[in-house]
């Protein structure tokens, strides 16, 4: 696996899920201090200097991790299993949303709805595209489209990450419909 996804993957694992196992502490904000990371990547055998880490963050397919202006903190956007606030705005979603998954989750989806399951959130996609590709992570894609706007109007509360993933806490199966 080539060195850059080496460091992606260690990141999204220490600051969404498992900090404890590369020694950090993160703040109830997600933020967890760049030096112990550095130090971290090197304890793994990884580059550990901070030229590689911000072009790593910075070239990360789906700007997965973000730091502070002064360089002293990063954090991981969304994703995480562990607590964390992460001080999202609601915000008014587009119309429809997307969500990719595999046939074998189809009937369980459209028995119980969308289900966040490990993560805080379930996490939508803006467009078919994206939601395709999420879907191919575990087999051939199957894409649900999302009636944002009904469920807007329902009362339920979206947020949007800044790289553009949409956020709610649950999709019921009637805003639900098989592309
Ligand atoms: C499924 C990655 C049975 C759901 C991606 C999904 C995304 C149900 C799986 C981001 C269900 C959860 C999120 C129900 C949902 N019964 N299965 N009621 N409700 N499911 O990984 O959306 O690389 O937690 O369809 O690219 O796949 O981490 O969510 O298949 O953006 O940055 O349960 O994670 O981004 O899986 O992926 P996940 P997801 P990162």
């Amino acid at each position: 696996m080539a060195e850059v996804v080496r460091i992606s993957k260690s990141l999204s694992y220490w600051l969404r899920h498992r900090p404890d196992a590369a020694g950090l502490t993160l703040d109830p904000q997600g933020w967890a201090d760049l030096d112990s990371v550095l130090a971290a990547l090197s304890a793994e055998r990884l580059p550990g200097d901070i030229e590689t880490l911000l072009a790593v963050v910075e070239s990360n397919d789906k700007q997965r991790f973000e730091l502070t202006p002064d360089l002293t903190r990063i954090r991981a956007r969304q994703g995480h299993s562990i607590a964390v606030e992460l001080a999202l705005a609601p915000a008014t979603p587009p119309p429809a949303l997307y969500h990719g998954t595999v046939e074998r989750f189809f009937s369980a989806i459209m028995a119980e709805g969308l289900r966040k399951m490990a993560r805080h959130h379930v996490h939508l996609s803006p467009d078919q595209r994206t939601a395709e590709r999420v879907g191919a992570r575990r087999g051939a894609p199957v894409i649900l489209e999302i009636d944002a706007a009904a469920m807007a109007e329902a009362g339920h509360a979206f947020f949007v990450t800044e790289n553009n993933v949409w956020l709610t806490e649950t999709v019921p199966a009637a805003f639900l419909r098989r592309l």
